[in-house]
């Protein structure tokens, strides 16, 4: 380390201490809101056309929005295991894919909280899907549910019937006499299944949607993207309701105010994947008074960093082991664009995310991004990414790309005839390395893994990524796959037939289910 980056490293050493102990002083409340599904473009304040986000942008712009934040795996457990135990897919044993189960003896964010004298709890969706129980654990991995409050009436349909700030309410009903709180939102919007056609119901235009440029340009798969806007505009009308609950309680300017996603938009290339639409995030951060709002600041920040964030902001020590870190001296600074120089990339990872290949075969990556590469490493070059034509556990084919209008206009045979590069870039066989220049190629469309003059960044950013894979204890670094066999635990529809856990009569049983809304 040459003397410059060390004084810059003592300096953020020196703040985050700082800030450690201003923290300690008055212990703040923890909001931690997360959409379900939703990329890091999707919100009015980050530049989408024909979306109306005003308690998303209320948040980032009261606050500080991140342009740099990525998830740490784009499927929902994997995303939401690291969020709360601030460590890697690899780190985290039989939670670091879908339908897994958490394991006993990993630590949680929301444990130490609650042990440190927080009250703590969730409302809507929490960890999962998967078996909290399964492994040991005795308390669900978000703390205590608040789920018991539906809405009336009934909401569209696609909107989840669970009314969350109700719940909320009811949490902070019960909270013991003084005690900060934590509470985790888990939006189940945008998730699908959507109302079809509701975007353009809702007045809507075609002709507004910004398409991914990896995306047939056809009108259902416009018209899938406008429904998926009404329901990130559906989440954000609920994320209103909670600002105004803490408005009301006097308690918004005490209470530390996170909003993201844990991976995006369930749309082909996107979801299950490492390319910027699967992996970026939305993030912005409000702590009222306590930090310098209308900030934006672009260091490259992980979902790993919020465990060890909301540690540090009640002063608790973080359990070792945890491979994020605080944001806490990006929070307190003062300054815009890049704060700390170390934050130069992430890293991101996918192993199985459905059932969609024989014997339980997932789909590994492995990518470091940086601000202006992403180099991606498949280690099962020879599978379909998207899971090709083994029949599923949602009963379909290509089975890592949810159901839904997208994904039936992009199987179609005429779809294919007209957009054959964009239906290749969403299904076909991936070769071992990737390489994109996000700048200059924002959809990452062309590969330069295999050109001469990306050689040399080539070997560097795989080096890095390697290296720090290794230190990290990442299996797949010494040939290993312990993924595969790890048990898939639906219980619910077609997919239960793909559980060993089950007995067998309810798995055959399970066979001939339909398949299930996926969760
Ligand atoms: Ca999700």
């Amino acid at each position: 380390m040459n003397r410059r980056r060390l004084i810059q490293s003592l300096g953020v050493a020196a703040a985050s201490a700082a800030c450690s102990r201003k923290a300690q002083s008055g212990r703040p409340n923890i909001l931690f809101i997360l959409a379900d599904d939703q990329s890091w473009l999707h919100t009015s304040g980050n530049g989408t056309k024909g979306l109306s986000t005003p308690a998303l942008d209320r948040i980032a712009r009261e606050g500080v929005r991140f342009t740099n934040s990525f998830t740490a795996s784009p499927s929902c457990t994997p995303s939401r295991t690291a969020i709360l135990s601030g460590r890697h897919v690899w780190q985290t044993g039989e939670a670091g894919q879908l339908y897994g189960a958490m394991p006993k003896d990993l630590p949680l964010y929301t444990q130490v909280l609650k042990k440190g004298g927080y009250w703590v709890g969730f409302t809507g969706k929490g960890w999962g899907p998967g078996d909290w129980r399964a492994l040991g654990l005795d308390r669900n991995p978000c703390g205590r549910q608040f789920n018991q409050i539906n809405r009336s009436p009934t909401p569209p349909p696609g909107r989840d019937q669970r009314d969350y700030a109700a719940n909320f309410e009811a949490f902070l009903k019960e909270r013991p006499n003084g005690d900060p709180f934590c509470f985790w939102f888990g939006s189940t919007e945008p998730h699908r299944v959507y109302d079809p056609g509701c975007g353009v119901r809702a007045g809507k235009k075609i002709e507004d949607v910004e398409l991914p440029p990896f995306l047939p340009d056809t009108p259902e798969i416009r018209s899938d993207i406008l429904d998926y806007y009404t329901e990130i505009e559906w989440f954000d009308a609920q994320v209103a309701r909670f600002l105004k609950i803490l408005e009301e309680k006097g308690e918004l300017d005490n209470t530390l105010i996170v909003v993201t996603s844990d991976n995006g938009m369930p749309f082909p290339r996107a979801k299950a994947n490492l390319y910027d639409w699967g992996t970026h995030m939305p993030l912005a951060i409000r702590w009222g008074g306590k930090i310098k709002g209308g900030r934006t600041v672009d260091d490259m920040v992980s979902h790993v960093d919020f465990a060890p964030t909301f540690l540090d902001v009640a002063g608790l020590q973080a359990p070792a082991g945890m491979a994020g870190k605080s944001l806490v001296p990006l929070l307190f600074s003062s300054r815009e664009g890049t704060i700390d120089a170390s934050r130069e990339h992430v890293v991101t990872a996918m192993e199985r995310h459905v059932v969609a290949r024989p014997n339980y075969a997932g789909y590994p990556m492995r990518a470091l991004r940086n601000r202006q590469y992403l180099y991606i490493r498949n280690f099962a070059p020879d599978e379909w990414p998207t899971g090709g034509d083994f029949l599923s556990s949602n009963k379909t084919t290509h089975g890592d790309i949810d159901g839904g209008p997208s994904k039936d206009s992009l199987l179609l045979p005429a779809t294919r005839v007209k957009f054959r590069r964009e239906v290749d870039l969403c299904t076909a066989r991936r070769p071992a390395e990737e390489l994109y220049d996000v700048a200059a190629d924002p959809g990452q469309l062309n590969n330069l893994a295999g050109g001469a003059i990306h050689a040399a960044l080539k070997l560097d950013m795989s080096r890095r990524l390697e290296e720090y894979l290794r230190a990290t204890g990442d299996p797949r670094m010494n040939g290993q796959d312990p993924w595969r066999g790890y048990p898939y635990r639906q219980t619910n529809g077609y997919g239960a037939s793909f559980n060993v856990t089950l007995p067998e009569d309810v798995r055959a049983k399970a066979s001939g289910a339909a398949t299930h809304k996926p969760e």
